[in-house]
């Protein structure tokens, strides 16, 4: 396949590059016996972008292409210059009274450097500070035609993306894999106007009205004194409100599921979560759902794995992300809705569809795809991108309109509000990632950072000095008009529908609609969470809500608690369980994951060879595993037994035995020379079976087997020819995980 072949380009040419330095005529390479080369003296042409790097963009800020080529690199030119374009004699001393005296006043290069630096940092999200961003395509396939008038969802129509993925809870600094919700925005740059799709990857959210936003949030950010714990919802301030607030309840279920622990951001579902109605061009409407649908399918890391990361890569799911798109194998998902009529009630099979602490199964209603997006590049400057990109609800194309759900409407006030903060003004629409690619033709005018110099002198309507521009559009213009639906005469009053008072019964769909295997997870997560809490009464009253949804789940939680379970306070509800909700028994493409691959560089290399050629073929990512860095029998290696943690591979092969390296750790033998294999593979294969990963082995690696004592459990297969297994070992991960090996203790 195509992304295969990429795969294996990039990681032939790193290999290339490793063989480069490892040549002994490289001045500075390991062995060539050469000084490393001093800092250069003279001006040189600027080093080959990498293939990330390109210019900055080419559009003004009201949309235009400026016609000026992408440049290669950022530091362009042969010389330093200050920000006002003078070149610089010295940037690494101030200027002093002597060379040993105090620092003048008048150094202007040192105060607009220092300054700018002073201030680099604006202020972090107040939520989803923690992100990652990448541009892509989407291609609309027309299915969307007789719903919507939205001209990117017509067939064959390419428009650009960007997408930022990110945590709810944690600060910019934080662990990727920490349990959380993940956003899931993407920004389309439509030909009618940027439209902002600002989703999870839950089709539910923790509160039916915005007004209670900054209490769940307090709730969930770490305590006001100590500022502790940092990204978690396991202390006592999260389990406190949605213990006392249960409309939260299906969100936090959602959160305890293995969903609140993605493998990647390329195998997460997104959701709009809202309901958004549909224009068609006749001006017909329809309800509608948005629901992303990941080409890689839906993968979760087992919790022991997300804690391991958060020490040993707290970086992972930002680095898979770049990893798989700069080695050519692009992320991909399917846009697809949910269709309901537009009826007076706004409810579909009883479900009331303005309540976004509600699904509906797609069993109820399909799940129809009417576009595809590919990311294929990543950011240039994180910062100019991935920090300054600003979604808003509020940004819709004609053809797609908001409802009365009353979280949308908040949301569509706070999104814009809190760019002027934490972007420094009104015009943040003119930074490069914000900037529409449609023509803007506004009167909008001044504020701070404004970037566009506008001509005339009628910013107003009506004029008659610009002979009347700019004139309102109509249809025929694609204008955006908003749906004159119906507003029923009510009195104005601070209240909630009836139905948004079940609050648990969704939560016991989703809890029955689990494998056994994912309900103990879910188990496993509560227990442990409500664990780490110090007030008796926040897991009392947790275990009555847990009790309202499923007797089961709350007895097995009590259990771990050391607490009674109590009953429920209703007879629980009766419930249809959903499939499409469970990850478990289906079968994925096993693209773009990783395979490590443990060699023993003394051993016999020719079957290494053949194998990592399968494994390109398969569209995945081969990682060599070996006692040192360098070479192996003339193959790169990508990882040592230092740098190689079980957690970054989908499935692992043992090829060989390697004997103790120097560096190993010590071990349970008396000496780590005496032990047959080198501990750290131990650990390898104990914490991949442990995490019900495949295992694979042939000739001398099936000894490493042998010495873990997992020969001949489920999804460990051996053999003779490295073929044969790998070709077990694919079969194996199409399922994701051996989930055999969990013991399901759920009946
Ligand atoms: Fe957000 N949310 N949110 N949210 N949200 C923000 O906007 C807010 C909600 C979501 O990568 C903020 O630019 C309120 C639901 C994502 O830049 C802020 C309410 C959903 C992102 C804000 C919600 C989301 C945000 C912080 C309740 C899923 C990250 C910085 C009414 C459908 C976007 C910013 C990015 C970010 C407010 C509820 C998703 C403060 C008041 C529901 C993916 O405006």
């Amino acid at each position: 396949s195509k992304p295969a072949k990429a795969v294996k380009h990039a990681v032939e040419a790193a290999a290339e590059k490793v063989a480069d330095l490892l040549t002994p005529d490289v001045p500075g390479s390991p062995g060539s016996g050469t000084p490393t080369v001093e800092e250069p003296t003279a001006p040189a042409p600027p080093l080959p972008a990498k293939q990330d790097q390109g210019g900055p963009d080419t559009r003004t800020p009201t949309g235009e292409k400026t016609g000026a080529p992408p440049a290669a690199n950022g530091q362009q030119g042969a010389y330093l210059t200050t920000a006002q374009g003078a070149r610089l004699r010295d940037t690494d001393h101030s200027l002093k009274a002597g060379p040993r005296g105090p620092t003048l006043l008048q150094d202007h290069h040192l105060r607009e450097k220092i300054t700018h630096f002073d201030h680099e940092r604006i202020p972090e999200r107040v939520v989803h500070a923690r992100g990652a961003g990448a541009h892509g395509v989407f291609t609309g396939y027309g299915t969307a035609d007789t719903l919507t008038r939205a001209g990117f969802l017509r067939k064959g129509k390419e428009t650009d993306v960007f997408v930022r993925f990110s945590t709810v809870l944690g600060s910019r600094g934080s662990a990727d894999t920490v349990r959380d919700t993940r956003g899931f925005a993407t920004k389309f740059y439509t030909e009618e106007g940027t439209f902002d799709l600002v989703g999870n990857n839950m089709p539910v959210f923790f509160i039916q009205d915005g007004i209670k936003f900054p209490d769940i949030i307090h709730a969930g950010k770490p305590h006001p004194d100590r500022e502790i714990p940092q990204a978690q919802s396991a202390h006592d301030t999260f389990w406190d409100f949605v213990s006392l607030h249960t409309e939260a309840q299906h969100h936090v279920m959602w959160n305890m599921s293995d969903r609140g622990i993605a493998r990647s951001f390329r195998m997460m579902e997104g959701f709009g979560i809202h309901t958004f109605r549909l224009v068609n061009d006749a001006g017909e409407t329809v309800l509608a759902k948005f629901h992303w649908k990941p080409k890689l399918g839906v993968h979760s890391l087992v919790w022991e794995e997300a804690q391991l990361l958060s020490g040993m890569d707290p970086d992972f799911h930002r680095r898979d992300l770049y990893d798989a798109i700069e080695s050519g194998a692009y992320p991909e998902w399917e846009l697809c809705v949910q269709v309901f009529p537009d009826t007076p009630d706004e409810t579909f099979a009883g479900i009331d569809l303005l309540d976004p602490t509600k699904i509906v199964p797609e069993e109820l209603a399909p799940v129809q795809a009417v576009g595809k997006m590919v990311l294929n590049q990543t950011p240039r400057d994180f910062f100019a991108e991935v920090e300054q990109v600003a979604f808003h609800p509020g940004h819709l194309p004609p053809g797609i309109d908001v409802t009365n759900d009353p979280l949308l409407q908040a949301r569509l006030f706070s999104y814009l509000d809190t760019q002027i903060t934490r972007l420094a003004g009104p015009n943040f629409a003119q930074i490069p990632i914000n900037r529409p690619h449609a023509p803007v033709n506004d009167m909008l005018r001044d504020g701070f950072h404004q970037q566009a110099v506008h001509a005339g002198v009628a910013p107003y309507r009506p004029n008659s000095l610009d002979g009347g521009n700019p004139f309102v559009a109509g249809d025929a213009e694609h204008a955006f008009s908003d749906t004159p639906v119906t507003v029923a005469e009510a009195p104005k009053i601070r209240a909630n529908p009836a139905s948004f008072d079940d609050h648990f019964s969704q939560a016991r769909l989703f809890w029955a609609s689990m494998s056994p295997v994912e309900q103990e997870h879910i188990v496993r997560a509560y227990t442990f969470e409500l664990g780490k809490c110090y007030e008796q009464a926040i897991k009392e009253r947790q275990l009555q809500a847990l009790a309202n949804i499923d007797p089961v789940l709350c007895a097995q939680v009590a259990a771990g608690l050391g607490l009674p379970a109590p009953q429920p306070a209703a007879p629980v509800a009766a419930v249809t369980p959903s499939p499409a909700l469970s990850q478990v028994g289906r079968v994925w493409p096993p693209d773009g994951r990783t395979v490590g691959v443990v060699v023993d560089p003394e051993g016999d290399m020719a079957d290494v060879r053949a194998l990592r050629e399968a494994v390109f073929a398969a569209g995945m990512v081969p990682l060599l595993i070996a006692p040192h860095g360098g070479m192996a029998g003339g193959l790169p290696v990508q990882r040592t037994f230092a740098t190689g943690r079980s957690i970054e591979f989908d499935a692992l092969l043992l090829a060989g035995a390697p004997v103790p390296a120097p560096d190993a750790p010590p071990s349970r033998d008396a000496k780590p020379a005496d032990a047959a294999v080198d501990p750290r593979v131990l650990l390898l294969v104990e914490e991949c079976w442990r995490h019900a990963k495949a295992i694979g082995a042939w000739g001398a690696g099936t000894t490493v087997l042998t010495a873990t004592g997992v020969t001949g459990s489920p999804g460990v297969v051996t053999g003779d020819a490295a073929e044969q297994v790998f070709a077990d070992v694919l079969r194996l991960m199409g399922a994701h995980r051996v989930w055999e090996r969990f013991p399901a203790t759920i009946v």
